[in-house]
């Protein structure tokens, strides 16, 4: 019986460890990592924005998420709102607001067959 606490100390440990990691990186996000209401997530995987086409309300937020590890882009074709993210990695993130009504078709600089069309409605 003398043995019964130590093999609970190292199943006790990650625990404890875990629950300070959880603790802290809430505490780093002010305990809100939910993106603002209105915000639209596209996704980039497989060579294509998932999904390609989108349809939102004027003045919201589109965020792209790179999801694979290949470099992506996200440029705007149509100079009335025109837009660029620079080179995205694997998990970066860019987010445009969206303030025109209109049609916004997107591409990646990188793939030419990689392109996407947000909506924008009143
Ligand atoms: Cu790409």
């Amino acid at each position: 019986m003398r043995h019964s606490t130590a093999p609970i100390v190292p199943l006790v440990m990650p625990v404890v460890i875990v629950t300070v990691l959880a603790v802290t990186l809430t505490g780093c996000l002010g305990g809100n990592n939910q993106p603002p209401p209105g915000t639209h997530n596209v996704g980039m995987s497989g060579l294509a924005f998932v999904p390609s086409t989108l349809t939102i309300q004027v003045g919201e937020n589109v965020t792209w998420t790179n999801n694979e590890a290949v470099t992506h882009t996200v440029v705007s074709d149509n100079a009335t709102d025109p837009f660029s993210s620079g080179v995205l990695s694997y998990g970066q993130t860019y987010t445009h607001r969206f303030n025109q009504v209109g049609v916004f078709p997107y591409h990646c600089s990188l793939h030419p067959g990689m392109t996407g069309t947000i909506t924008v409605v009143a």
